[in-house]
């Protein structure tokens, strides 16, 4: 192959909860991410008891997209975009979550957003829980630490397979389902499954069981997918940072084996239907008893995904040490720095060579189609007098990864469907909350206090993504 096949699918990619706002419009409820304060620059977001008077939910107003979302579908469709990712917000289908019936005019607004898409020949891509389940589950039910919520996660499913199956083709389950496992921080279990631990609770178990939940809720979601409509394609979505040994001590390498097994594990029940050996050996020694049923498993093995859609910002790198004689892996105190590799104002490692490694990976492990879902460069944007924005490492930053992206396809093999950069309009960060962490190609006018006229303008990384998506990969 020499380069991109046809009908690669060039996009880009958001999320309900940080674009869309109108948080209250439509007979929306309360998400997950409507009780996250704006963080700032190393002042992690908070996750308050419901919504305060006084606090700032950068998601509540997001920048508009529920409003605006043709002028932005508009210049979507002028970068030559074939596809556009973004996610239904759970809470403007079912409110609260548990309901028996869904919300028509939550419906009814994708509906409109899906034909405006149609209408420039722009294809969905649709992720069904992207960090924003319903508050109400949470509260509730304690989020995906009860069961019950496997019923409601497959109900809402089937609810908008059904309504939008001759509209969208391409879906997935949970947005990088994978990042729970860093579960010492309060951050990622919580836009992933509203996990909010008790004090002194072991963590660890509670994270797997509700992740495994999910997994049972993903997998009969492909299968009412494929009984409603064999056409649709349901895929998973990781958060791929490879991990690299520091060293090639041998003990560094067994620990960056050991660590690649703990995040990425997921990928295994998603593609192969059962939990990898390596795993079940871990809750033995570790004496977790968890409820995985005879039913579960084979729910599991019954909806295996059929492509792998991933995110890749960063890789990571680890090593041995004295005081962990298991090599056991614990995201929040086994990463080291990378000495061979520059970072981004927040410390992410930039390193475009880990993405075709990343590629490589997955094809090695699962041979199924891989679709890179997010790839971006987080950075503050200065916007100039005229409002254009000269961004040129943005461009430096996604340029390298698309060439190795390219070598991936052209020279190993890979098969990969499509690219959808993350960010594609500025909108609100997830890890901070802040508007000023941007990966757009078209700027927004709105700070990290919520002022702005939220007016849209073209960056200099607009006619650089349209030259790249015209040549289908081959000017960058
Ligand atoms: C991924 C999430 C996105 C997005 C992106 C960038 O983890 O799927 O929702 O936000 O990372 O992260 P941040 O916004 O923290 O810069």
């Amino acid at each position: 192959m020499s380069g991109f096949k046809e009908g690669f699918l060039w996009g880009g990619a958001v999320a309900a909860h940080q674009l869309e706002g109108g948080w209250k419009e439509g007979g929306k409820g309360v998400s997950v991410a409507d009780v996250m304060t704006a963080g700032a620059h190393g002042v992690p977001r908070e996750i308050t008891d419901g919504v305060l008077a006084g606090k700032n939910y950068p998601n509540h107003d997001a920048i508009d997209f529920y409003h605006r979302y043709k002028e932005d579908i508009q210049l979507f469709a002028e970068m030559g975009f074939k596809c556009f990712r973004t996610s239904i917000a759970w809470t403007r289908i079912f409110p609260l979550g548990d309901e028996q019936e869904p919300n028509e005019a939550g419906l009814q607004f994708y509906d409109d957003l899906f034909d405006e898409c149609l209408k420039h020949g722009i294809e969905p891509v649709i992720t069904l829980s992207h960090f924003e389940m319903p508050y109400h589950l949470v509260t509730e039910y304690g989020g995906w630490r009860n069961r019950r919520l496997i019923d409601f996660f497959v109900r809402f499913a089937k609810v908008v397979f059904t309504r939008y199956q001759h509209k969208v083709k391409y879906w997935m389950t949970f947005n990088e389902i994978n990042n729970q496992a860093n579960f010492h921080e309060d951050f990622a279990p919580f836009t992933n499954s509203g996990l909010k631990y008790e004090p002194g609770e072991d963590r660890e178990p509670v994270m797997f069981q509700a992740a495994h939940y999910e997994l049972v809720a993903s997998a009969l979601a492909v299968k009412a997918a494929r009984e409603i409509n064999p056409d649709l394609l349901v895929g998973c979505m990781i958060a791929m940072c490879p991990i690299y040994p520091l060293s090639c001590a041998p003990r560094d390498m067994m620990m960056a084996m050991n660590a690649m097994h703990r995040r990425y594990w997921f990928t295994d029940v998603h593609v192969r239907g059962k939990y990898p050996q390596h795993l079940l050996s871990y809750f033995t020694r570790r004496g977790f008893e968890l409820d995985i049923t005879a039913e579960d498993h084979k729910a599991l093995a019954g909806g295996c995904v059929d492509y792998i859609g991933f995110s890749y910002y960063m890789s990571f790198a680890t090593k041995a040490t004295d005081d962990n004689p298991q090599l056991d892996y614990d995201e929040s105190k086994s990463l080291v720095s990378n000495p061979h590799v520059q970072k981004s104002d927040w410390g992410w490692q930039i390193d475009p060579v880990g993405l075709r490694y990343s590629l490589n990976w997955f094809w090695d492990h699962y041979q199924l189609p891989l679709f890179i879902v997010e790839n971006g460069f987080g950075a503050i944007d200065v916007k100039q007098s005229d409002g254009t924005v000269d961004d040129q490492y943005r461009i430096d930053y996604m340029a390298t990864h698309i060439a190795e992206m390219k070598k991936a396809v052209v020279e190993d093999g890979v098969d990969l469907m499509g690219y959808t950069p993350w960010g594609c309009i500025d909108l609100v960060s997830a890890g901070t909350g802040e508007m000023k962490k941007r990966y757009g190609f078209i700027y927004v006018d709105k700070d990290n206090e919520g002022n702005g006229t939220l007016n849209r303008s073209r960056k200099k990384s607009f006619g650089w993504y349209k030259k790249v998506i015209a040549s289908n990969g081959e000017d960058l």
